[in-house]
This record gives C-alpha cells, structure tokens and sequence, in this order.
C-alpha cells in the first residue's frame, strides 16, 4: 500500500551509547549473522544491505552531560544518521528495518519515517515507555527518552538541533508496558497517550490490543505504520539477553501475534528491533533471544504459520 516494492533497506545499527551496558552494540551483527537477511530472501523480498556502519567514527572526542543527558552528543550524531538511512529506504519505496543497538536509536529511525510519511501511526511495543524528557529522567540514558524528543515535549536542546518534533500524542500507541516511571505515566496522561500495559494484555487479550492500538494509530490501515519493537517488551524467559529485563512480559506467541497483525494491516513501512543485547546471559539466552529477533522481523513481513 504504502511501498513500491517487495524491498527491504535494512540498516544496522551497533551503537550502546544511550545506555550503559556494552555489548547491545553488537546485536546487529549477531542477529545478520543467525541469517536474517537470507529469511527475508526466502519470504521472497528484495534485501538491501550495505553493512554495518561504523558509528564509532561520529563519536565526540568530548561529550559531558547535558544537563543530565549522557552521551548527548554521539547519540545525537549517530540518530542523526539513522534519520538519513531510515529516510533514503522509504523514499525509494522500500520498508525500512533497523536493527540496534539501544532504544535510542529509535530517535532517528521515527524521525526518518516521519519525514517521509508524515502521518506516520508509531506502535511501540516495550515494557518502558521511554518517554522521559530530559528534566525528568534519573539515569539520564537517553534509550529512555526518544519519544519526548518525537512528540517536542522535551524542550529544544541545541545538541539534537536537527530533531523535529514529528509525532503527535494521537499517532502514538504502547503495548507491554509495565515499568514506566512516575514521571513517565504523568507525561502518558497529560498528553492523553494511549497506552495498553500488561494489565491490558491480561485483561483484553492481545488481540484485542493489537486491533485497538492500530485502531488508534491507523484505522482499517489508513495511515503507514512504523512498529518499534524493544525485545525487552518479551518475558525475560523468552528475550533474556537483553540490558534491562522486566519480569511479566509477552509470552512468545503474543509477541509474535503483535507482527503477525500489524503486517496483515499491509500498512507496515518502517520496523526497528532495538536491545538486544549479545553480550548478556549464556550461549542458550543469546540463541532464544537473537533467534526470536529474527521471526519477529519474518512475522511482521509477512512469514505466516499456515
Ligand atoms: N525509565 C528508565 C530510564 O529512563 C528505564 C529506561 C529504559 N530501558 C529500556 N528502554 N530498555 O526501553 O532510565
Ligand atoms: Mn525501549
Ligand atoms: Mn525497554
Ligand atoms: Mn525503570
């Protein structure tokens, strides 16, 4: 509906800089290495790829916080990127996939989409809301605030000069949540942010949630989607190899039902698959989490179980 063709661009992204666990950078070489590229070949796409960059290039030699922002000006630099390479795909007509690398990235990814479908709906699946502005956050990780800098709330910082509030409260939709900070649910409520928690799965069922939220942010598949889907959104027993665990998660089927829907909408233009992290838990946790990573992606292009 809203690609030319059967294409995907797929950017990697190994970038950890905006939290502090090393290793998350590493997540999309190990997830093109379990042979991403090759499935979406076999779902008969077209896959372009032109490696992984080297985001360490756009590191500052000096980046002291920003109030208490860490990192402020590499993530910026590197979002800034993303942006361009997330943005290059879509205007070619070919959907967009991002792997991370931290949640941050998604700062960029978002801002590519948006510009070029504006009224882009964004699904964002996690168990955090990531929407602390900068006066609000405790850690001052910046994976914990992309959606402030989206939706403008977070006041102009001359060091993300570039980034243009791009989404509005109604385009917006969660699904997973369950440790939002108190500053975050206050933000969630002022700005009438529709949010189905945990408690909602429980309550609704998730297919009932996945028809509300894309109800909400594209209704009948009216407006493109872009899905950003934080593996942390899955129980740790079935994504553990990611930096910030949360118990009470998406069951495997319920994760994969989210993509499953969402790609049946045909309104699928932009994914990004943020946090997972190679470097954390066994051998075994990294193959369960890096192998669900990858029929994530399959399902929300269309892999089918029938
Ligand atoms: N709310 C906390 C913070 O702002 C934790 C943030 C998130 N961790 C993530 N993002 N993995 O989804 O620091
Ligand atoms: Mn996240
Ligand atoms: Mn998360
Ligand atoms: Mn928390």
């Amino acid at each position: 509906k809203f690609l030319k063709q059967k294409s995907i661009g797929v950017v990697g992204v190994p970038f950890s800089g905006g939290q502090p666990r090393a290793g998350v950078d590493q997540g999309p070489l190990k997830i093109i290495e379990f042979g991403l590229l090759e499935q979406l070949k076999e779902l008969e796409w077209q896959v372009k790829f032109d490696g992984h960059r080297d985001y360490n290039e756009l590191q500052p030699a000096a980046d002291p916080p920003v109030g208490k922002l860490l990192n402020a000006r590499f993530v910026s630099a590197v979002t800034e990127s993303v942006a361009s390479s997330v943005a290059a795909h879509l205007k070619e007509g070919s959907l967009a996939l991002t792997l991370g690398g931290d949640h941050s990235i998604a700062l960029g990814t978002v801002s590519g989409t948006m510009s070029v479908h504006p009224n882009a709906g964004l699904i964002w699946v996690d168990a955090h809301a990531d929407i602390n502005t900068p006066e609000s956050t405790e850690s001052g990780n910046i994976h914990g605030c992309p959606v402030s800098f989206l939706l403008g709330i977070a006041g102009q910082l001359k060091e993300f000069s570039w980034v243009k509030p791009c989404l509005t409260p109604d385009r917006l939709v969660y699904i997973g949540l369950r440790d939002v900070d108190a500053a975050e649910k206050k933000i969630l409520r002022e700005n009438g942010i529709k949010a189905f928690s945990m408690h909602e799965v429980d309550k609704y069922g998730i297919a009932k949630v996945v028809e509300m939220a894309i109800e909400h942010v594209s209704p009948n598949g009216s407006r493109p989607i872009h899905l950003s889907f934080d593996v942390d959104a899955l129980d740790p027993t079935v994504a553990p190899s990611t930096g910030t665990p949360v118990r009470g998660g998406l069951t495997f089927r319920e994760g994969h039902y989210i993509c499953e829907a969402i790609h049946e909408t045909g309104a699928l233009v932009a994914m990004d698959l943020m946090e997972v992290n190679p470097s954390l838990e066994d051998d075994q946790a990294v193959f369960q989490t890096v192998t669900i990573g990858c029929s994530l992606v399959r399902c929300a292009v269309g892999e089918t179980l029938l």
